[in-house]
């Protein structure tokens, strides 16, 4: 069963979406581009795609721009940010745009291996969540919830790296346990006939006329996620027409 409110804010998602033909999701210097081709797409509500990018959930709320786990309360679930290179890590901020303070772990992740950097109950229940790291180098950063500890869905909205110098990072992918997106999407029917495409060279008509070649990476919630000589991008399943296998 949906909350209102929840339907009102994917209304709105898609709204601000039907503006941004071809959105850039995020081009840091130097760092491969992640791009949403095929238009007006968005990544599902409630997605773990929706912590990619810097916070844009303007106040505490149930809301679509956030992550959200497939269950309100039903225990130990966790979210994994990638950032564009390794960075030296001055302070992580988690912004938890609903019901903050079910956190349990924060955990820094590099080739050499992963370090906690936090772990306990959170007690300040507010948002956002600072972590201190005095300059532990990672590239990617796990937090771990209990989401039984605070009652409701613990939504968050995205996860900012202060490095040494000062300087604010945002991810540019991310993964999770679960996701509320998988509810809201009614299933995935086409997931069977997808997954044989994986690692194979696509050619995929979307109904612009514009044709993305590339490797299958991925299948992603209502994406498929390709590697094209011009860098990894997303396709929005909704807008294939056609795929070609040359
Ligand atoms: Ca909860
Ligand atoms: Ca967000």
């Amino acid at each position: 069963m949906r909350y209102p409110s929840r339907s009102l804010s994917w209304a709105r998602a898609l709204s601000w979406a039907l503006g941004a033909l071809f959105s850039l999701f995020i081009t840091p210097a130097g760092a491969e581009t992640l791009a949403v081709e095929g238009a007006k797409a968005q990544p599902p509500a409630w997605s773990e795609l929706q912590m990619i990018g810097p916070a844009d959930v303007p106040q505490p709320a149930d809301d679509g721009r956030a992550w959200a786990s497939r269950f309100a309360d039903s225990g130990e679930e966790w979210v994994k940010l990638t950032y564009a290179q390794p960075i030296a890590i001055q302070e992580i901020r988690v912004y938890e745009n609903l019901n903050p303070g079910a956190i349990s772990k924060v955990i820094a992740l590099n080739d050499f291996g992963e370090a906690t950097l936090w772990a306990g109950e959170d007690t300040t229940k507010t948002s956002p969540f600072v972590v201190k790291a005095a300059g532990v180098k990672a590239r990617q950063i796990k937090i771990e919830l209990v989401t039984t500890r605070v009652p409701g869905w613990n939504e968050i909205d995205a996860v900012e790296i202060i490095d040494v110098q000062g300087q604010s990072h945002w991810a540019i992918d991310a993964q999770a346990s679960s996701s509320y997106a998988q509810v809201s999407s009614g299933g995935d029917a086409d997931g069977d006939l997808f997954s044989e495409l994986v690692e194979k060279q696509l050619q995929v008509h979307l109904v612009s006329g514009t044709i993305v070649g590339g490797r299958l990476l991925k299948i992603r919630e209502g994406f498929l996620e390709l590697d094209t000589p011009s860098g990894r991008r997303l396709v929005a399943r909704q807008f294939i027409q056609m795929i070609e296998l040359p």
